[in-house]
Protein backbone atom coordinates (compact mmCIF):
# COMPACT_ATOMS: atom_id res chain seq x y z
CA UNK A 1 0.00 0.00 0.00
CA UNK A 2 1.17 3.72 -0.76
CA UNK A 3 -1.41 6.16 0.80
CA UNK A 4 -5.14 6.54 1.34
CA UNK A 5 -7.10 9.37 0.39
CA UNK A 6 -10.43 9.78 2.30
CA UNK A 7 -13.58 11.97 1.06
CA UNK A 8 -16.36 13.12 3.71
CA UNK A 9 -20.00 12.85 2.56
CA UNK A 10 -21.74 10.84 -0.11
CA UNK A 11 -23.20 13.75 -2.08
CA UNK A 12 -20.27 15.56 -3.32
CA UNK A 13 -18.64 16.16 -6.46
CA UNK A 14 -15.47 14.30 -5.10
CA UNK A 15 -17.74 11.82 -4.23
CA UNK A 16 -19.71 11.31 -7.76
CA UNK A 17 -16.17 11.67 -9.49
CA UNK A 18 -14.80 9.11 -7.54
CA UNK A 19 -18.03 6.53 -8.77
CA UNK A 20 -17.54 7.91 -12.58
CA UNK A 21 -13.52 7.01 -12.02
CA UNK A 22 -14.64 3.05 -10.94
CA UNK A 23 -17.84 3.22 -12.52
CA UNK A 24 -19.41 1.98 -9.10
CA UNK A 25 -22.20 3.18 -7.37
CA UNK A 26 -20.51 4.12 -4.08
CA UNK A 27 -23.36 5.93 -2.20
CA UNK A 28 -26.04 3.81 -3.71
CA UNK A 29 -28.45 6.14 -4.79
CA UNK A 30 -28.48 4.19 -7.41
CA UNK A 31 -27.02 6.23 -10.21
CA UNK A 32 -22.95 6.21 -10.76
CA UNK A 33 -21.55 9.70 -11.11
CA UNK A 34 -23.22 13.13 -10.17
CA UNK A 35 -27.14 12.10 -10.32
CA UNK A 36 -27.28 15.85 -10.64
CA UNK A 37 -28.19 17.76 -14.18
CA UNK A 38 -28.34 21.77 -14.74
CA UNK A 39 -31.75 22.70 -16.06
CA UNK A 40 -31.24 26.55 -15.09
CA UNK A 41 -28.06 28.78 -13.67
CA UNK A 42 -29.14 31.83 -13.75
CA UNK A 43 -29.29 34.21 -10.35
CA UNK A 44 -29.12 32.78 -7.19
CA UNK A 45 -30.63 29.91 -6.94
CA UNK A 46 -29.90 26.70 -9.79
CA UNK A 47 -32.75 24.49 -11.02
CA UNK A 48 -31.30 20.68 -11.17
CA UNK A 49 -33.22 17.54 -12.52
CA UNK A 50 -31.84 14.30 -10.43
CA UNK A 51 -31.82 10.93 -12.39
CA UNK A 52 -34.61 9.35 -11.18
CA UNK A 53 -36.36 12.93 -12.30
CA UNK A 54 -37.36 14.85 -9.44
CA UNK A 55 -36.44 18.38 -9.30
CA UNK A 56 -33.84 20.11 -6.93
CA UNK A 57 -32.32 23.48 -6.21
CA UNK A 58 -28.94 24.51 -5.46
CA UNK A 59 -28.64 27.51 -3.27
CA UNK A 60 -24.68 29.57 -3.67
CA UNK A 61 -24.13 27.02 -0.42
CA UNK A 62 -23.63 24.30 -2.89
CA UNK A 63 -26.23 21.72 -1.11
CA UNK A 64 -29.40 20.57 -2.91
CA UNK A 65 -33.00 20.62 -1.59
CA UNK A 66 -35.90 18.64 -3.13
CA UNK A 67 -38.98 20.97 -4.75
CA UNK A 68 -42.16 19.11 -3.05
CA UNK A 69 -45.38 19.81 -3.62
CA UNK A 70 -48.42 17.24 -1.43
CA UNK A 71 -49.18 15.44 -4.50
CA UNK A 72 -45.70 14.58 -5.74
CA UNK A 73 -43.40 16.66 -8.81
CA UNK A 74 -41.37 15.26 -11.29
CA UNK A 75 -39.00 17.51 -14.23
CA UNK A 76 -39.47 14.51 -16.24
CA UNK A 77 -40.34 15.34 -20.32
CA UNK A 78 -38.81 18.04 -20.39
CA UNK A 79 -39.56 20.00 -23.24
CA UNK A 80 -42.34 18.10 -24.94
CA UNK A 81 -44.61 17.77 -22.07
CA UNK A 82 -47.34 19.94 -20.75
CA UNK A 83 -45.52 21.36 -17.76
CA UNK A 84 -41.99 22.60 -17.97
CA UNK A 85 -40.07 23.58 -15.31
CA UNK A 86 -38.26 26.54 -16.56
CA UNK A 87 -36.44 28.39 -13.65
CA UNK A 88 -36.04 28.29 -9.55
CA UNK A 89 -35.10 31.52 -7.53
CA UNK A 90 -35.18 33.44 -4.14
CA UNK A 91 -37.07 36.89 -5.24
CA UNK A 92 -37.20 39.20 -2.51
CA UNK A 93 -37.05 36.89 -0.10
CA UNK A 94 -40.07 34.49 -1.26
CA UNK A 95 -38.49 31.09 -3.00
CA UNK A 96 -40.11 30.72 -6.25
CA UNK A 97 -40.46 28.37 -9.22
CA UNK A 98 -41.69 29.35 -12.81
CA UNK A 99 -43.44 26.94 -14.85
CA UNK A 100 -44.15 26.69 -18.34
CA UNK A 101 -47.32 25.38 -19.94
CA UNK A 102 -46.48 24.44 -23.31
CA UNK A 103 -49.86 23.45 -24.71
CA UNK A 104 -52.09 26.43 -23.21
CA UNK A 105 -49.50 28.99 -23.63
CA UNK A 106 -49.30 30.44 -20.06
CA UNK A 107 -46.80 30.55 -17.27
CA UNK A 108 -47.48 29.64 -13.84
CA UNK A 109 -45.49 30.65 -10.47
CA UNK A 110 -45.01 28.55 -7.37
CA UNK A 111 -43.97 30.10 -4.29
CA UNK A 112 -42.54 27.87 -1.91
CA UNK A 113 -41.29 28.13 1.90
CA UNK A 114 -37.88 27.86 3.07
CA UNK A 115 -37.91 24.26 2.45
CA UNK A 116 -39.16 24.16 -0.96
CA UNK A 117 -42.39 22.96 -0.34
CA UNK A 118 -45.04 24.29 -2.41
CA UNK A 119 -47.73 27.16 -0.76
CA UNK A 120 -49.09 28.71 -3.48
CA UNK A 121 -49.50 29.24 -7.21
CA UNK A 122 -50.47 32.16 -9.35
CA UNK A 123 -51.22 31.61 -12.99
CA UNK A 124 -50.96 34.10 -15.77
CA UNK A 125 -52.61 34.34 -18.96
CA UNK A 126 -51.13 34.73 -22.68
CA UNK A 127 -47.53 35.15 -23.38
CA UNK A 128 -47.71 39.05 -24.72
CA UNK A 129 -48.21 40.48 -21.52
CA UNK A 130 -46.33 42.84 -18.77
CA UNK A 131 -46.70 40.55 -16.18
CA UNK A 132 -44.85 37.48 -17.95
CA UNK A 133 -42.10 39.81 -19.55
CA UNK A 134 -41.63 41.34 -15.38
CA UNK A 135 -41.09 37.28 -14.52
CA UNK A 136 -38.73 36.78 -17.24
CA UNK A 137 -36.83 39.54 -16.12
CA UNK A 138 -37.04 38.34 -11.94
CA UNK A 139 -36.06 34.75 -13.81
CA UNK A 140 -33.90 35.63 -16.77
CA UNK A 141 -35.31 33.72 -18.69
CA UNK A 142 -37.12 33.68 -21.90
CA UNK A 143 -40.04 32.10 -20.57
CA UNK A 144 -42.50 33.26 -23.87
CA UNK A 145 -39.67 31.79 -26.39
CA UNK A 146 -39.85 35.02 -27.98
CA UNK A 147 -35.93 35.32 -27.66
CA UNK A 148 -35.91 38.45 -25.48
CA UNK A 149 -36.02 38.16 -21.65
CA UNK A 150 -38.27 41.12 -20.95
CA UNK A 151 -40.29 43.31 -22.78
CA UNK A 152 -40.16 43.28 -26.43
CA UNK A 153 -37.87 46.14 -27.97
CA1 LIG B 1 -32.29 30.64 -11.07
CA1 LIG C 1 -39.47 36.52 -23.82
Amino acid sequence: MQSTSGFDGFNTPAAWALETSFQVDGNKDGIIGNPYSTLEAQGNTKLLRRGDGLAFVETGAGTQQEISAPWGISTTGSDSSEWQMLAAETITGVNQVLWRNNTASFLNVWNLDANWNLQSTSGFDGFNRPAVWALETSFQVDGNKDGIIGAPV
